[in-house]
């Protein structure tokens, strides 16, 4: 049986190469702790060929998440520089396995927050906020996995592009938003549909990255959860994500 280092060289190398992996649950159904050891140890080995982290993700903050991969808890990831795509720009599938997009929000940290904190205060600690695309791209095969799979490939985190920054007294407990692919809109939903409201979701992160004894830091970029499926990506699409006050982002797919 692989150790937890063992393992995350194994999520760690299947990410570096975007190549698709047999599930740890396989031979050794990891638990959420283990499982968050194993992403912590994989994300060392990204910072030491020079990623940076630059904030965290939320995953599996809405239902229609959920049920999309069915795994009902919430789980976090780390995102380095690395992963940042940019707005307008061309993604390549080539750096990707299989992957998908789905809308959400980002928030921008002003200050540090950590540990039990009350919406009023997560907000307070926030500088901007806005529209975001997620790339998701689980390693594994047929991206399919139970909780601790998920969890030790750092959420499925991949790609992601952030739009235009807004001021945090934007109300954004319930925004339309609409993802289209190639002129078609493909899901629409709300910002409601992510935790009842983002900021839930933001307090949840405060209180996961104080348990591995990390803060969110002025600078960081919080990405709240998709509020919709996500969308499985492929090349000449093109992808557009319009939400309601905040704007529209999008990218184009390359090869
Ligand atoms: C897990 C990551 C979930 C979200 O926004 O809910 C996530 C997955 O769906 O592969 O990023
Ligand atoms: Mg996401």
């Amino acid at each position: 049986m692989k150790s937890l280092a063992e393992l995350a060289d194994y999520v760690d190398e299947a990410a570096r190469t975007a190549t698709e992996i047999p599930q740890i649950s396989d031979t050794r159904v990891l638990s959420v702790e283990e499982a968050y050891a194993v992403q912590a140890l994989s994300m060392q080995r990204r910072y030491a060929r020079g990623e940076k982290r630059i904030g965290i993700k939320m995953g599996l903050t809405s239902r229609a998440k959920m049920i999309q991969v069915g795994v009902s808890d919430v789980t976090w990831g780390r995102l380095t520089d690395a992963m940042r795509e940019e707005e307008g720009g061309v993604v390549s599938m080539a750096n990707y396995v299989h992957p998908r997009v789905e809308p959400e929000i980002a928030f921008l940290i002003k200050t540090p927050l950590s540990g039990t904190v009350s919406a009023l205060e997560a907000m307070s600690a926030v500088e901007a906020v806005a529209p975001a695309l997620e790339i998701i791209d689980s390693r594994y095969k047929a991206f399919k996995f139970d909780v601790g799979d998920v969890i030790a490939d750092n959420s499925s985190s991949s790609g992601f592009v952030v739009g235009t920054w807004h001021s945090p007294e934007t109300d954004i407990s319930n925004l339309g938003m609409v993802l289209s692919i190639n002129g078609r809109p493909q899901e629409i939903g709300s910002t409601a549909a992510i935790l009842g409201h983002p900021v839930r979701s933001l307090v949840a992160a405060a209180r996961m990255v104080a348990s591995a004894g990390e803060e969110l830091k002025p600078g960081d970029i919080v990405l709240a959860g998709g509020a919709t499926a996500a969308i499985p990506m492929d090349v000449g699409q093109s992808v557009l994500l319009e939400v309601e006050n905040l704007g529209q982002i999008g990218f184009n797919i390359g090869a």
